[in-house]
């Protein structure tokens, strides 16, 4: 799928929409919980992508610019104080930065881009867990984004106490992965409603979303995300045979 394709999902989306991105490149997105293995997968298909010459960059967020690691710092900071209408705000500054200086230059440039979370994380976190109002969340994310649609999310389904428990492992606990187990379980059954086809038909602007079971070890997921990132971006079909595929 191409972002060029999404001009009918766009204007049905709504009228902040300017449909002025005619990318070379691709979109890839890593959703998940918390330690769902979003990161670990972003660099080892990155790494994969490099391997075959094809041009690549990995960003995540909250961050990859400084206004947006500035963000970042003040939103994880455990003695940050916030409103949900502010820390959702504070989400899309970042991502409104990272989209005008790396992620659009890139994909013109003809990159395949991998993005560590993206907006499915503020409907997920912002909407399903906070409770901000879709509507007013998914017109401000439209100004972020300027109606960039992903080629692809890959969704990395864990349940989330799994995922906090391999997070919370590698270090302490930020001020998102203290908001308590009924807030991250929000967030799960949030995004085990965005693989689903009814959503996704009501959201042309997320652009198609596959679930991949992050549940196993890495090696095996990395050869999961390799099968749907090769059967679905046709630029990228040749890669299981160019890598010889074991992850
Ligand atoms: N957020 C973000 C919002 O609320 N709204 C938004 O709009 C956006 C964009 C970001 C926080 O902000 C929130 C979501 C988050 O709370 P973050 O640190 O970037 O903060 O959060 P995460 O994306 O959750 O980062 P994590 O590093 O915690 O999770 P990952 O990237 O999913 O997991 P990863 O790869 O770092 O792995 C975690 C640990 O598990 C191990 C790794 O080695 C690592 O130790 N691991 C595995 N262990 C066993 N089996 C596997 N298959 C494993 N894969 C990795």
């Amino acid at each position: 799928m191409d972002s060029r394709w999404h001009q009918e999902g766009r204007d049905q989306f709504d009228h902040h929409t300017r449909v002025t991105h005619v990318s070379a490149g691709r979109l890839i997105v890593f959703e998940g919980v918390e330690g769902a293995g979003k990161s670990t997968q972003v660099a080892r298909l990155g790494r994969r992508l490099t391997a075959a010459g094809v041009p690549t960059a990995t960003f995540r967020e909250p961050g990859g610019t400084p206004l947006g690691d500035e963000i970042r710092r003040l939103l994880l900071d455990p003695a940050s104080m916030m409103s949900a209408r502010a820390e959702a705000l504070l989400f899309m500054a970042s991502r409104a930065e990272l989209m005008a200086r790396e992620v659009q230059p890139a994909l013109e440039a003809g990159t395949v881009v991998l993005l560590d979370r993206f907006f499915l994380s503020t409907y997920a976190y912002q909407v399903g867990a906070r409770g901000l109002p879709m509507a007013d969340v998914q017109a401000a994310n439209a100004v972020a984004t300027d109606g960039l649609v992903p080629d692809l999310t890959l969704l990395l389904t864990l349940p989330a106490h799994v995922g906090i428990a391999r997070a919370t492992q590698r270090s302490g606990r930020d001020r998102m992965e203290q908001s308590g187990d009924s807030f991250h379980l929000r967030v799960e059954q949030s995004l085990a409603e965005f693989a689903t086809a009814p959503w996704q038909a009501a959201h042309p602007e997320c652009g198609p979303i596959v679930a991949i079971d992050a549940a196993g070890s890495e090696e095996e997921v990395a050869t999961r995300v390799i099968d749907a990132v090769s059967a679905r971006i046709s630029m990228l079909d040749s890669l299981r045979t160019t890598l010889g595929v074991t992850a």
